[in-house]
């Protein structure tokens, strides 16, 4: 079940605190208050869960979704909560200082945006299409050939130790780059060893394919270009490109 703390859910509906409303002396009107930053919320898949079969099956896109994602959500929600240092900040402020914050906020600011980002990325199969012609010639310039990427992503990605993400990134310089995070951090954290405007990235944690395919990593890596959503992943790249 969600669960939401009782301030979180009145200061999301603009509501008044009640203790002020009670305790101010009738003929003083009260003050505006201060915009109440959004409280965290958990995003919409943007399609059926059952939608990127056979890459990912429905009962682990529903878990991913509604319990882990919604984990981070509500761990950052409380986490924020409790540090005033913090309050007002958006995700991307948050994740753009991670090696500031209390491990708690590191790791659910990570995983809210890590999530959102993830979602985005793939599409049903029908509608995954393909890379555009800049993304496509960028890809070969870098790396070979699309098939020679995909080889080193899917490396890189088994090569991860424990839990953590793989990526493809545009590099400050423009380059593109496969490089990979522990845990849920990402290239956008200050403290990446490799920086970047993430384009792609897969979940290398457990929780993301244990169901369907147990330990076999690898064999997760190869189903999953089957629902890439190349049209949003060239976006990003045209979109980090022209920064
Ligand atoms: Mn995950």
């Amino acid at each position: 079940m969600r669960m939401i703390h009782p301030i979180l859910s009145a200061l999301a509906l603009g509501m008044a605190a009640p203790l002020v409303a009670q305790t101010a002396p009738a003929a003083a009107p009260a003050a505006a208050p201060a915009p109440a930053p959004a409280a965290f919320t958990l995003p919409a898949l943007p399609y059926a869960p059952d939608a990127l079969e056979p890459a990912i099956d429905a009962q682990t896109m529903t878990i991913h979704h509604g319990k882990h994602h919604q984990a981070y959500v509500d761990n950052l929600n409380k986490a924020v909560a409790a540090d005033a240092a913090l309050k007002g900040m958006n995700l991307e402020q948050l994740v753009a200082r991670a090696g500031t914050l209390p491990a708690a906020v590191r790791n659910s600011a990570g995983g809210h945006w890590n999530h959102g980002f993830f979602w985005k990325t793939m599409a049903p199969p029908a509608q995954a299409g393909i890379a555009s012609p800049a993304l496509a010639k960028a890809i070969t310039a870098q790396f070979g050939s699309m098939d020679q990427f995909k080889a080193a992503f899917k490396a890189a990605g088994t090569a991860r130790f424990g839990s953590g993400w793989v990526w493809l990134i545009v590099k400050p310089d423009g380059k593109l780059a496969i490089t990979s995070t522990a845990n849920q951090d990402n290239p956008l954290m200050d403290v990446a060893e490799d920086k970047g405007m993430p384009i792609l990235g897969n979940d290398m944690w457990e929780h993301a394919y244990y169901l369907k395919y147990q330990n076999r990593r690898a064999d997760y890596l190869d189903g999953w270009w089957l629902v890439v959503n190349w049209g949003e992943v060239s976006r990003r790249f045209a979109a980090a490109s022209k920064r």
